[in-house]
């Protein structure tokens, strides 16, 4: 058996011991569906539990999760920068986030004790739903949140699908029917876009000459002869005929090879995608990386217990809730995207950089940033550092890379956790994308730390090739 899992075995074990359990987890689609399989796991059990979603484990917390004297705290999808001190607080940490070696405690279940890379071979869900199963083969029925939190930090990215450890965690799902993987389209809103919204919003590659342009996309689709509507409804990838849907891959594939992107980038049209089988088909929630936008978009705005709810299978008025949210949060998105671009990126030697100031929510800062990396106006050379305003003399950083970037040596998460402790400030995450805060006013030094630690990166790895 994986030492992993022996891990998760134990971890179990602990849980099992205990009467009064609280979970502190991760505000984003990653953490609510870990929260919520940690939350169903306990309640399974009949104990007494409780959850609550924050941002970043900061020293308040810790010193308030001191006090209040629970008998035992989950850590999910976050809580491995605190494995090797506060022993204060009696704990389990079921994490994917980069830790320290010496963080080898048996109460700590995470990939990257074990030789993994938990920024695409498992998720915080994922770990979670480890410690789960270890509790009750009963609880693969949560294989569908672990595939939605792995699909909600974007680990099926690399290769187009899930690997590592998610794909035993698939095979779980799709062994009791719950899960079904299948080849497709990637780009997001298979299920619920009107296919011309579809393809204006393609980045994952992007469509020269269609993305982020609404009105090519219409005339794209026309001169194919598409047909757009079927009465007064829009149609969506999933309404097309497998002569329609064969048409317009073959036909974005050409757009892409004779503007020389390669076969490389060509073939990221297809790849895996995720059917949650027992919900409806046509609604956001019976796909996998759309049902992680729907949590991401009640997340953002302070609103996790309408994704925990609807994790924990509402499908009535917090489902309507999360709907309601989901379209105010691309609303958000279009209007900040355009921000940023009128505020313009900055570019520097070894980095490019936008600052939103109060222009941005700091909470999706981050999806911008990876928006405008990904978009056919910005340079993809170059990382992409996001700042917003946060509010209380704090600044919110997101740094955002490419898979191209990582290959060359790019370690995001080691250089912005590297430059905000120069700044006595916290920052880490995924070498793909990582985030900091630091203080208002040292946003320039930041740059010159950071952008010191990239250079260093990037030209370390070309000296060994
Ligand atoms: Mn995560």
């Amino acid at each position: 058996m994986h030492f992993l899992l022996k891990r998760a075995e134990k971890i179990g074990k602990i849980v099992n011991g205990s009467k009064e359990i609280h979970i502190v987890t991760h505000i984003d689609a990653d953490g609510i569906t870990a929260g919520t399989i940690a939350y169903q796991t306990l309640k399974r059990l009949g104990k007494e539990c409780s959850i609550e979603f924050i941002k970043d484990l900061d020293s308040d917390i810790l010193e308030r999760l001191k006090n209040d004297n629970h008998e035992l705290v989950w850590f999910t999808d976050l809580g491995s920068s605190i494995s090797t001190d506060t022993p204060e607080i009696s704990k389990i940490i079921t994490d994917h986030h980069a830790c320290q070696e010496n963080s080898n405690k048996s109460f700590h279940l995470n990939p990257h004790l074990f030789g993994l890379d938990g920024s695409f071979e498992i998720s915080g869900a994922g770990v979670t739903y480890l410690v789960s199963r270890a509790i009750d083969r009963k609880n693969m029925d949560l294989t569908p949140l672990a595939i939605v939190g792995a699909c909600g930090d974007l680990q099926d990215r690399r290769f187009r699908k899930l690997t590592g450890m998610n794909r035993e965690i698939l095979s779980d799902g799709e062994s009791i029917n719950a899960v079904k993987a299948k080849m497709d389209i990637r780009y997001f809103g298979r299920e619920s876009r009107p296919i011309f919204k579809m393809l204006q919003f393609a980045n994952d590659p992007i469509i020269p000459g269609l993305s982020g342009r609404e009105q090519a996309c219409v005339g794209f689709l026309q001169e194919l002869g598409i047909t757009m509507k079927d009465g007064d409804n829009w149609r969506k990838w999933i309404d097309l005929c497998k002569d329609e849907r064969r048409l317009i891959i073959s036909s974005i594939a050409q757009l892409l090879l004779t503007k020389g992107f390669g076969h490389k980038i060509t073939k990221r049209i297809i790849g895996e995608v995720y059917i949650l089988v027992n919900e409806q088909e046509g609604t956001e929630i019976h796909d996998s990386k759309e049902f992680a936008t729907l949590l991401n978009s009640t997340a953002r705005y302070g609103k996790c217990e309408v994704g925990l709810n609807v994790c924990l299978g509402d499908r009535d008025k917090w489902l309507a809730k999360a709907r309601n949210l989901l379209l105010g949060h691309r609303q958000n998105l279009v209007v900040g995207l355009q921000f940023a671009k009128e505020e313009g990126i900055i570019k520097r030697k070894h980095l490019q950089f936008f600052h939103a100031g109060n222009g941005i929510r700091d909470t999706i800062v981050g999806i911008i940033a990876n928006m405008l990396l990904n978009s056919e106006d910005v340079n993809s050379d170059l990382p992409l550092i996001g700042f917003a305003n946060k509010g209380q003399g704090e600044v919110k950083v997101s740094a955002r890379g490419t898979e191209e970037l990582v290959e060359k040596g790019l370690n995001l998460s080691q250089a912005m956790k590297k430059a905000a402790s120069a700044l006595d400030s916290i920052g880490g995450g995924h070498d793909i994308a990582a985030g900091a805060t630091i203080p208002k006013g040292k946003e320039e030094e930041f740059l010159e730390l950071l952008e010191k630690e990239i250079k260093t990166q990037l030209s370390s790895r070309a000296d060994v090739l």
